[in-house]
């Protein structure tokens, strides 16, 4: 049984206000594109007014955001804003897809350089009708990066003085910007420098897994490498371990070409699938990354997304997720990174972990195991506030009394959110049923 609903029924707090996190204008545009698909993919002309917080130098950025979201930039235009604190406003016309340019604003939104983003447009009605994928196809477009952690743009990145290393980077990526649903998962043959660095953190995981890791963990790791999927000298292919997850729960990979939006990482779980990248971390920082890469991927994340129960429970991280405003995002953000990226489970009288993020990286997971950080019950409705970071080790940790556990709780959290609508996965169709309940 591969089915997701969340069963809630009423909802008491239904006033029916702009809870969308979204302006007028963007309504409208959310609402043309909803209500004629053909509009989708067409090109249109769209102004943005951007008030930067820094100098004008964090623009170079947020250009590079635009162009990542495949926006044309036409026109750019600044002036010293009047305001207090706010150093530049700047004018940018853009021809973009109304999909795009609708994520590319949700995108510049969470910028921690702006202040504010304006979409300059005509005409107004208020609908709240937000775009969001539909079927497991519509994951095209759920493909948008956010520009932390490149190589090619962050200092401390351990790639950035290495040329051939960003070359390389670059080569993968645009294999994964390449790839459209149904097409078979692309091959990477992987260097042998690419191979040393999977074995180096394989053989830490090894030592760690009997300990530390969560049983569920290691029942599906064991299996992995019965079927010589997880080998110490290879960085297994997508393609392997796709099929096994398919297998086991239904799950299924996409490439990934870096660090996506939390919105389209998220919605690309509500259909079981997981969009992973392929690129790997540089020889000279074996042990940390930045940002995710395949080793973290499928060491950290794969074996659990083989568990039935934690399967169940990604996936309904991801259908609340569907239409769920900015700040909800953040939430299911926040859920996310203290469950399925950091979480700790008990088991017995003995607590371990289940969080990618510390099955993946020995020093982590050592110190979220020892004395020197807090371990706190797992309650969706104070986690989700909770303030993260991804610079140092986490101070506090969240254990949950078991999978099923953290789903059931999960569950009623859900059932508070501000949406008007229910969603259920038809996994037969591999598409998301939208029932109003207004
Ligand atoms: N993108 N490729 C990729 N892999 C992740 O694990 C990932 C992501 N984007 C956001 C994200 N994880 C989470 O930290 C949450 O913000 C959802
Ligand atoms: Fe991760």
């Amino acid at each position: 049984k591969a089915e997701a609903s969340s069963d809630s029924d009423e909802k008491p707090d239904d006033d029916d206000d702009d809870d969308s996190g979204l302006t007028e204008e963007e309504v409208v545009l959310a609402k043309t594109i909803a209500e004629s698909p053909e509009t989708e993919h067409s090109v249109q002309k769209a102004a943005l007014v951007l008030r930067l917080r820094e100098g004008i130098g964090s623009l170079g950025r947020i250009l590079k955001t635009i162009e990542n979201f495949k926006g044309i930039i036409t026109h750019v235009e600044s002036r010293p804003s009047k305001k207090e604190g706010l150093q530049f406003e700047v004018l940018v016309k853009i021809d973009m897809n109304r999909q795009s340019l609708l994520q590319l604003i949700r995108n510049l939104r969470q910028s921690s350089a702006l202040d504010g983003v304006t979409l300059l447009a005509d005409n107004s009605v208020s609908i709240k009708d937000p775009w969001f994928p539909r079927h497991a196809s519509d994951l095209d477009n759920c493909n948008h990066l956010m520009t932390k952690y490149e190589p090619d743009l962050d200092m401390s990145h351990p790639g950035f003085a290495d040329k051939e290393y960003r070359a390389r980077r670059k080569v993968i990526a645009e294999i994964a910007f390449a790839y459209k649903y149904g097409d078979p998962m692309p091959n990477i043959p992987y260097t042998e420098t690419e191979n040393e660095t999977w074995s180096r953190v394989f053989n830490t995981v090894l030592d760690l897994v009997p300990k530390h890791a969560c049983i569920e963990y290691q029942r599906v790791f064991k299996k992995l490498q019965e079927e010589r999927i997880f080998e110490s000298h290879r960085i297994p292919q997508l393609q392997e371990i796709s099929d096994f997850l398919k297998r086991n729960t239904g799950f299924t990979l996409r490439p990934a070409a870096g660090l996506l939006t939390a919105r389209d990482f998220l919605s690309s779980l509500a259909f079981r699938v997981f969009q992973s990248t392929q690129y790997v971390r540089h020889i000279n920082s074996p042990y940390h990354t930045p940002e995710p890469d395949c080793i973290h991927e499928l060491l950290g994340h794969m074996p659990l997304l083989a568990d039935p129960s934690f399967a169940q429970f990604s996936q309904e991280i991801g259908l609340a997720s569907l239409g769920a405003s900015d700040e909800e995002i953040e939430k299911l953000s926040t859920i996310y990174w203290f469950t399925i990226e950091f979480g700790l489970c008990k088991e017995g009288p003995e607590v371990k972990a289940y969080g990618a993020g510390l099955l993946s990286a020995y020093g982590e997971l050592l110190h979220a195991l020892s004395d020197k950080c807090e371990h706190r019950p797992f309650d969706p409705s104070t986690t989700a506030l909770q303030k993260y970071q991804d610079q140092e080790y986490q101070p506090i940790y969240y254990v949950a009394e078991s999978f099923e556990d953290a789903k059931e709780k999960f569950r009623r959290w859900v059932a508070t959110m501000s949406r008007p609508f229910e969603v259920r996965y038809n996994p037969h169709t591999q598409r998301v049923e939208v029932l109003d309940s207004v």
